[in-house]
């Protein structure tokens, strides 16, 4: 899965494709480095970021969403908390909505999913609101914590009439999390795994690898290739990155390498 914000602020590619044109040829070089899906989205939920109001989001991704779904070997993710921009990003052609909140800012977006036959990602985060989450993250037991908050998410989204067979989980790498929590749930994956769904992993270029390295955004490919290694050997199959060449090399490696007999 390869990220494309169209955002001023996010972390390690705020404002590189805030013009649509810019973002569609940049969703359009990651299916050609090899990714499967195009993650498109317009609002940044790193740390303190504020909420984009729907209208200003709605403008940013549904014309990014519309010229990439066209192509019928595109497949659009949206990613989106509101169900305003769920429902016009379905509408234009995105057949998965990746929400961060768990449907917890909109639950109306689960009935849009249910409805369209889309698949969705849900994500885990502490609290529900970007601004705060990093302040001082406690769990009991982070990765069992994690895993009960998804298997309750999975739960509501299956009440809702999402089928169970549409949904993804993913644990929320850095999203209220301490460097220790990130890697125990990295250590640990497999346990998320063991609730059945596929699992998505998003590590790419974030600051956990930046404190475990010392190096800015753009330099952390190397560290974020290592979490994509360990993650495909604990069991995710889907893995949401901005490097996508790089990404790909080192998947491939290291599924071949773990598939030799
Ligand atoms: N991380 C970001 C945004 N969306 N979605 C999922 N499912 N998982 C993630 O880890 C995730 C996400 C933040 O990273 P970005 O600002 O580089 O997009």
């Amino acid at each position: 899965m390869g990220v494309v914000n169209v955002t001023p602020d996010s972390f390690s590619d705020g404002g590189l494709y805030l013009d649509t044109d810019a973002a569609v040829a940049h969703g359009e070089e990651l299916v050609r480095d090899g990714a499967a899906i195009v993650d498109v989205g317009g609002e940044s939920t790193r740390p303190g970021a504020e909420e984009v109001p729907e209208g200003e989001e709605l403008e940013r991704v549904v014309p990014v969403v519309e010229r990439l779904a066209v192509d019928d070997h595109i497949t659009v993710s949206i990613d989106t908390r509101k169900a305003a921009v769920a429902e016009q990003a379905l509408q234009a052609g995105a057949r998965i909505v990746n929400d961060v909140s768990a449907f917890r800012h909109d639950a109306a977006i689960a009935g849009l999913v249910a409805g369209a036959g889309a698949t969705c990602c849900l994500m885990h985060m502490l609290g529900d609101d970007p601004r705060t989450m990093q302040d001082a993250p406690v769990y009991d037991d982070v990765v069992s914590d994690v895993k009960a908050f998804l298997e309750e998410r999975l739960a509501f989204a299956v009440a809702e009439g999402v089928s169970e067979e549409r949904v993804w989980l993913d644990p929320g790498i850095g999203f209220g999390k301490t460097l220790e929590h990130n890697l125990e749930l990295l250590r640990r994956l497999d346990e998320i795994v063991a609730i059945g769904r596929p699992v998505v992993i998003g590590t790419s270029r974030k600051s956990f690898l930046g404190k475990l390295t010392g190096r800015e955004p753009d330099q952390r490919t190397a560290g974020t290739l290592a979490t994509l290694v360990i993650a495909l050997e604990r069991g995710a199959t889907i893995f949401r990155v901005h490097d996508v060449p790089e990404a790909v090399d080192a998947l491939t490696v290291a599924a071949a390498t773990l598939d030799a007999s």
